[in-house]
């Protein structure tokens, strides 16, 4: 295939302002966004994002699970589109870039393409997928991972918020729910610009990361029941403090981490104590325990100790454990060819790149089960994501837009 020429780049400006124009819905507290899946703010980001590609001459498409599709015809109606795209729903204290970088990269090349005049042979596809982060209703990327024959969609739409909401209640309470069956739309291939939310590449100075695998994912649920008890006249001997138990967990989930380093990380990001009142010893404690590794033995491992751990000291305590799986995914190996498009890419760019293994999950670790897809990644300030302080600069957004706009434009072919 012919591969395009090192001068065709995107604007860089125009998806700055694109970026920035986004991040003014469902702004945060400190500089970054709110914009969690399925609420109101969610719904002015699609409706933004919709209105941007009305006006780059897209079609949409909207699927049952409100994952929506922009398509830019090619040369060859038949010819299976390559997918483009990545998500706009944040976490609660999210940055303006983890998600929104993919989507609006994969509608600045559209644009770019389109200022030009260049066809490819293959329709081009922007994407944005509903509930990437799993913040709200886990698991993360749930609804991609519909889409890729995953999750059952009853289950997806049966999941609930910590207020009880159902997602399929909200997706409908929001109009974003489309006709469109998941997962019928096949794919020549699929590509997602991300920042990397970790360190390497901006310590290593690299613009570009060629993203070869995945790390995989394992979330757990841990359910804790004590008794609550007055903090004040319950002698200590006879306490039942579930929220202690759960301390002592949180510390074996540590110490098991470290016995995998340098590559395996294990934390609890959500933890609820009840009462969660002042003066009640907890009677109850829900956390969910976030292992992953590049190494699927490792992540059973570690799932596995730490489950034994947690039964003796409840054991130990006269305290009740009980485990739930709350999401997971094994490590990706990304498709080699269209990886090597993103390394090509780079390269005729002459931006410096390395290869890379993805530390968060992403919508693409999902639909490399049923398209080949890869990934390319840009350097983030200090490595920071999941942080509203969140920050890139314009020359690495750039950076990663072009390089996403060659892997897919050398992918759908170049027509003269
Ligand atoms: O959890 C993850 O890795 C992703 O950010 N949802
Ligand atoms: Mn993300
Ligand atoms: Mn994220």
């Amino acid at each position: 295939m012919a591969a395009p020429g090192e001068n065709l780049k995107i604007n860089g400006d125009r998806l700055w302002d694109s970026l920035m124009e986004m991040a003014k819905i469902g702004p945060g507290v400190a500089g970054g966004n709110n914009r969690q899946t399925l609420t109101d703010e969610d719904a002015e980001g699609r409706a933004l994002f919709q209105s941007w590609c009305e006006v780059a001459g897209l079609t949409m498409g909207l699927d049952t699970m409100g994952n929506m599709f922009a398509r830019r015809e090619g040369t060859d109606p038949d010819a299976l589109p390559v997918y483009v795209g990545s998500h706009l729903d944040t976490q609660p204290t999210g940055g303006k870039y983890d998600g929104v970088l993919g989507v609006l990269g994969g509608l600045e090349l559209i644009r770019t393409l389109n200022d030009l005049g260049i066809k490819t042979k293959h329709p081009i596809v922007v994407t944005n997928w509903t509930n990437e982060e799993g913040t709200r209703f886990a698991p993360a990327m749930l609804a991609s991972g519909v889409f890729a024959g995953i999750h059952d969609q009853a289950w997806a739409e049966a999941r609930e918020d910590a207020a009880g909401k159902k997602f399929g209640d909200e997706l409908d309470r929001i109009g974003w729910r489309g006709e469109e069956p998941v997962g019928d739309r096949k794919m020549h291939a699929f590509f997602e610009l991300h920042i990397e939310q970790g360190p390497i590449l901006e310590a290593e100075g690299k613009d570009i990361g060629v993203v070869t695998h995945g790390q995989g994912l394992s979330w757990t649920q841990v359910t804790i029941t004590g008794k609550d008890s007055h903090t004040g006249s319950t002698p200590m001997p006879m306490r039942k403090n579930a929220g202690l138990a759960m301390a002592r967990v949180l510390e074996k989930v540590e110490e098991i981490a470290w016995s995998h380093a340098p590559h395996a990380v294990g934390a609890a990001g959500h933890i609820d104590v009840y009462p969660n009142s002042r003066n009640v010893i907890p009677g109850k404690a829900v956390f969910t325990i976030d292992f992953r590794s590049p190494d699927k033995a490792v992540i059973e491992d570690m799932v596995t100790r730490m489950k034994t751990a947690a039964q003796a000291i409840c054991d130990d305590m006269g305290l009740e454990v009980a485990f739930e799986v709350a999401g997971g995914f094994d490590p990706v190996e990304f498709d080699e060819s269209c990886v090597t498009a993103v390394r090509n890419a780079a390269e005729r760019l002459g931006y410096s790149h390395m290869n890379i293994v993805s530390g968060a999950g992403h919508d693409a670790c999902w639909i490399n089960r049923v398209a080949p897809t890869a990934m390319v990644m840009c350097p983030c300030v200090d490595g920071l994501s999941h942080n509203e302080a969140e920050e890139i600069s314009k020359e690495w957004a750039t950076a990663g837009a072009d390089v996403l706009m060659h892997a897919v434009v050398e992918t759908a072919e170049i027509v003269e």
